[in-house]
């Protein structure tokens, strides 16, 4: 007899953007949790959205996925994190002309709180919650800390999009398949201080730095360009990236329900300062997941004294965010 399985229920906020309408028919096809596993989508917007979410749900049901049982459609976050198993947090409010970095991290803190407060009181204990909406790892710290019933471990902001956009970058300058290449953990922020750590990378069973043997290349062309490359699609394309951010999305979710059988990943957790990092904030790390689906951070890595520096700096961003973010909502460490 074929045992039915339950539907994972995803909360997706800012459901009706750019990010969402890239995401959703991506869930509800099977990409993030199998393909023969159900999947519930609870889209929450804010009310100017909620017109625009409705035309998206309708071409959800139109797609007739024979996974998505059920869509709920709210403003309301209690109504939204209800019972979720997953809360995929995309929505925040960008930086607008006159605004400064810190009115950001207010602005989006606040929502940040009030979001960690509903899946605090609503969701299910052992809900996972991945931070998405900028500043990511910043808001991720704020929804954690605002989620006191939920263990720190089950958040997480995403670095995936800049691990992948680092492999495609060496991948073409090695002129190698980008699969040859593994072991690239982006580090600290997920902001132009970012880290991709090319030592540590392998091009098929080479180091990277044998294959790609111009280190300048690697610092001062390389590095930049993965931090840049959101400017650089928005010059581009007159958007910012959607469809990679979306995919990124279901490559974290799916590889932290999949015990890990080859390379690991970057993935922005709780810190307890592995590697020399600060404790206590979000921050890029190399993860992987063990056979009874527990994420750790990879031991054992070494950094160059460059690599140290570098990711140093962007854990001081941090910090920085944490403090101005926290003295704006009375948040205490
Ligand atoms: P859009 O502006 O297209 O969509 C955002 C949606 O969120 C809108 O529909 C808006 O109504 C909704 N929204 C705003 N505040 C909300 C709230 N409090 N509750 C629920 N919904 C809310 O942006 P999009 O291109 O989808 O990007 C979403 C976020 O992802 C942005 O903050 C963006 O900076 C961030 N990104 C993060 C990336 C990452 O790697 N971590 C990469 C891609 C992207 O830049």
């Amino acid at each position: 007899m074929i045992m039915k399985k339950n539907p994972i229920r995803v909360a997706v906020t800012g459901a009706a953007g750019n990010i969402g309408y890239a995401l959703l028919f991506r869930i509800a096809s099977g990409a993030m949790f199998g393909p023969d596993q159900p999947v519930a989508l609870n889209l929450i917007e804010i009310e100017p959205g909620m017109g625009a979410l409705k035309g998206v749900a309708m071409e959800l049901d139109d797609c007739a996925f024979p996974l998505l049982t059920e869509i709920v459609q709210t403003s309301d976050l209690s109504v939204g994190f209800k019972d979720v198993d997953w809360a995929l947090l995309v929505g925040s409010v960008p930086r607008k002309q006159g605004m400064e970095r810190a009115d950001l991290l207010g602005i989006n803190g606040k929502v940040f709180v009030g979001q960690g407060k509903a899946i605090n009181e609503n969701a299910k204990p052992s809900v996972r919650v991945v931070v998405v909406g900028n500043p990511c790892n910043t808001n991720c710290l704020i929804a954690m800390k605002s989620a006191p019933n939920i263990p720190d471990e089950q958040f997480f902001a995403m670095t995936r999009l800049d691990e992948n956009r680092a492999k495609t970058q060496l991948a073409q300058k090695a002129g190698v398949a980008v699969k040859e290449v593994s072991g690239l953990c982006v580090w600290g922020n997920h902001s132009p201080t970012m880290f991709p750590d090319f030592y540590n990378t392998k091009i098929g069973r080479q180091k990277a730095t044998a294959v790609i043997t111009d280190e300048a290349w690697l610092k001062d062309t390389f590095v930049p360009t993965v931090g840049q490359r959101g400017k650089a699609i928005i010059d581009a394309r007159g958007a910012s990236s959607a469809a990679s951010a979306a995919n990124a999305v279901v490559d974290t979710v799916r590889d932290l329900v999949t015990p890990t059988r080859g390379d690991y990943h970057s993935v922005c957790v709780i810190s307890r300062g592995e590697y020399g990092t600060p404790s206590g904030i979000i921050t890029s790390l190399p993860i992987k997941v063990d056979a009874v689906g527990k994420w750790r951070v990879v031991e054992g890595l070494r950094l160059t004294d460059y690599a140290k520096e570098q990711i140093a700096k962007s854990n001081e961003e941090l910090l920085e965010e944490r403090k101005v973010a926290f003295g704006q909502l009375g948040l205490s460490l």
